[in-house]
């Protein structure tokens, strides 16, 4: 197993395709399928917890995802606005605790990046059945903006938007698949990025259905 077991890291594995903007790195095939697997069946228990919703968004639709999260805040949407908040909502629960498989992922990605110091306190987690997306969007509702968002891939496989610092700019699709890791920092920390379309059945792992993302960052 690449992830998990191995004291090695991949790190020779780490150089980014030279065409992606600054502050932008894809690490394709990152997470093995054995290392997908452990990763689910620690996501499993925080679904069950926490069960993803869709949410109300500000202007009263819904999101096409639907969202949970684990960690000490989780992002929630409704039509209040958009915010962390320590508990679910929607339960009064606090989010379950990130699992120390997830947070050890997230060192070794940031490692040898320039964030070694990266240290996640919220993770967003989305699930894309058919015909889910998610629309052009910057993340901005986290304290400090230096600090990267770390994505990993679930199930699955997608068009990644990447856009520019603006709104309407030109946005390109990056494709994803389960056990990719998708890290934006710096000059890319709030580059506008979203889902354009998932591809159902091309899951690697049959227990997961459609895709899911899981968000690291520090909210607080
Ligand atoms: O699902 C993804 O890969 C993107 C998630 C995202 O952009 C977000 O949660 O803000």
């Amino acid at each position: 197993m690449r992830f998990m077991q191995t004291l090695e890291l991949p790190f020779a594995d780490l150089d980014p395709p030279p065409t992606l903007p600054e502050g932008l790195f894809h690490y394709a095939g990152f997470v093995d399928e054995a290392g997908q697997r452990r990763l689910y069946a620690a996501l499993a228990e925080i679904l069950k917890a926490a069960p993803p919703v869709q949410n109300r968004t500000r202007g009263g639709g819904l999101t096409s995802a639907a969202m949970t999260n684990c960690g000490a805040v989780g992002w929630w949407s409704d039509p209040k606005g958009y915010r962390y908040s320590p508990t679910c909502p929607g339960t009064g629960l606090p989010w379950p605790p990130i699992p120390g498989d997830f947070l050890q992922l997230v060192q070794w990605v940031t490692a040898k990046s320039p964030w070694p110091d990266f240290t996640p306190d919220a993770c967003l987690i989305n699930w894309y059945g058919e015909g889910a997306k998610m629309g052009l969007h910057q993340d901005r509702d986290e304290r400090d903006f230096s600090q990267p968002i770390v994505t990993v891939c679930l199930g699955d496989s997608a068009d990644f938007m990447v856009g520019g610092l603006a709104r309407n700019d030109k946005a390109t699709a990056l494709k994803v698949h389960s056990g990719d890791v998708l890290l934006m920092g710096g000059a890319s920390r709030m580059r506008f990025h979203g889902i354009r379309k998932i591809y159902p059945g091309t899951s690697p792992l049959p227990e997961i259905t459609g895709r899911y993302s899981l968000t690291f960052r520090k909210a607080l």
